[in-house]
């Protein structure tokens, strides 16, 4: 009996030791999905919540990069209006979406004047007409230049300086692999955000080594979003897809890679603001998936049947940790990553056999 005592000690030391071996070591979660469909966004909503928060440097840094997404945005709309046959209301617009002064983002700001001529576009009813069409578009536009758009007033003063939302709306794509590391209950916790374009997945697979954890970032709203990929995927000359069905495909490759067996993958169904806005104002989703037979206009049932895409019969082989998130909301994000770091930590514990 004396020596089961001891023996039980044993492996209660043993495990303690091994806890705190651990308790230093670090876990490393990589955060994969396709572009745009939110990475970055959540390790920034990550660091304004649990990370001290976005410094004023960082936020006057950033204002070239919402003058650059207001200019981009814009010149799409202009573009789409001719394609799409749409007129402007405004005779003062039509004649401003041919002037030169838009054309060039000279330097790193827009101009004054260019923000007048922008201001004019935007208040026109033919080019809000054209924005509400952004399916339709052949080019790609960020669903976020419309809060760009409509906070152009404030954003064009001398003195703006961005809000944390502002900061989180940005549409930068990773160009290069970014690092993170933050500590949370005594862990070390080591994001790697990579680019989610054909050209970065290509590369995705040097960062699978020694991954606690991968969070799978996907867009519902990409339901209704087209991306070409022409001569990338498929070699062919011009290959249309949907975005959410790239996404699926995508996302069951990373689960089922061999070199990712031992790591947890967590799944970000993510966008649910834009999905629900969506859905209640079009209620297209069986317009893209004919295979929906719900209620087109019940968020609720068209975030079940997307769910469905991802985790056919509510799993697949391997246990998948879900949740709906809105990178773009802190609390939201704050709250979520409460629940996911305790699924990692347990997930390191137990790949250590410290829990059973
Ligand atoms: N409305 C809304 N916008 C979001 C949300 N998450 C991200 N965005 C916006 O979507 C755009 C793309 O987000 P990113 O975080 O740059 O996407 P990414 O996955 O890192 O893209 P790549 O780096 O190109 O692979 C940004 O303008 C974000 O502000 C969300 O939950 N809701
Ligand atoms: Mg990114």
């Amino acid at each position: 009996m004396l020596m089961k005592g001891e023996e039980r000690n044993r492996i209660i030391e043993e495990r303690i030791k091994e806890e705190k071996k651990l308790i230093r070591s670090q876990i490393k979660i990589l955060v994969l999905g396709t572009q745009s469909a939110g990475k970055s966004t959540f390790l920034k909503s990550l660091r304004v919540t649990i990370g001290g928060g976005i410094d004023e440097e960082k936020k006057v840094k950033s204002i070239k990069y919402i003058h650059e997404n207001i200019h981009t945005g814009i010149t799409i709309l202009v573009d789409e209006m001719e394609i799409l046959g749409i007129n402007y209301v405004c005779d003062n617009a039509k004649k401003m979406a041919t002037s030169r002064l838009l054309q060039n983002l000279n330097g790193e700001r827009l101009e004054p004047h260019q923000f007048t001529i922008i201001k004019c576009l935007w208040n026109d009813p033919g080019i809000k007409e054209c924005f509400k069409r952004r399916s339709e578009f052949s080019l790609y536009i960020q669903d976020t230049v419309e809060h760009f758009l409509n906070n152009i007033d404030i954003i064009m003063q001398n003195d703006y300086l961005p809000t944390d939302e502002d900061i989180l709306r940005i549409r930068r794509p990773t160009m290069s692999v970014k690092e993170y590391t933050i500590d949370i209950s005594n862990y070390n916790f080591r994001f790697v955000d990579v680019g989610g374009s054909y050209y970065h997945r290509m590369k995705w697979m040097n960062h699978f080594d020694d991954v606690t954890s991968v969070i799978f970032v996907a867009s519902l709203s990409d339901y209704d979003k087209n991306v070409d990929i022409a001569d990338i995927d498929t070699r062919e000359e011009s290959h249309i897809v949907r975005k959410m069905d790239l996404s699926v495909k995508i996302f069951d490759q990373v689960i089922s890679n061999k070199f990712l067996n031992d790591s947890s993958i967590i799944l970000f169904l993510n966008k649910k603001d834009e999905f629900k806005t969506k859905v209640q104002e079009k209620g297209n989703l069986s317009t893209y998936y004919p295979d929906y037979i719900g209620n087109s206009y019940d968020v609720d049932t068209c975030l079940k049947f997307i769910d469905s895409l991802y985790l056919p019969n509510g799993n697949r082989d391997k246990e998948i940790y879900r949740h709906f998130t809105c990178a773009i909301d802190t609390e939201n994000i704050s709250r979520i990553f409460d629940v996911v770091q305790m699924t990692i930590i347990d997930w390191k514990l137990r790949a250590a056999n410290i829990l059973s």
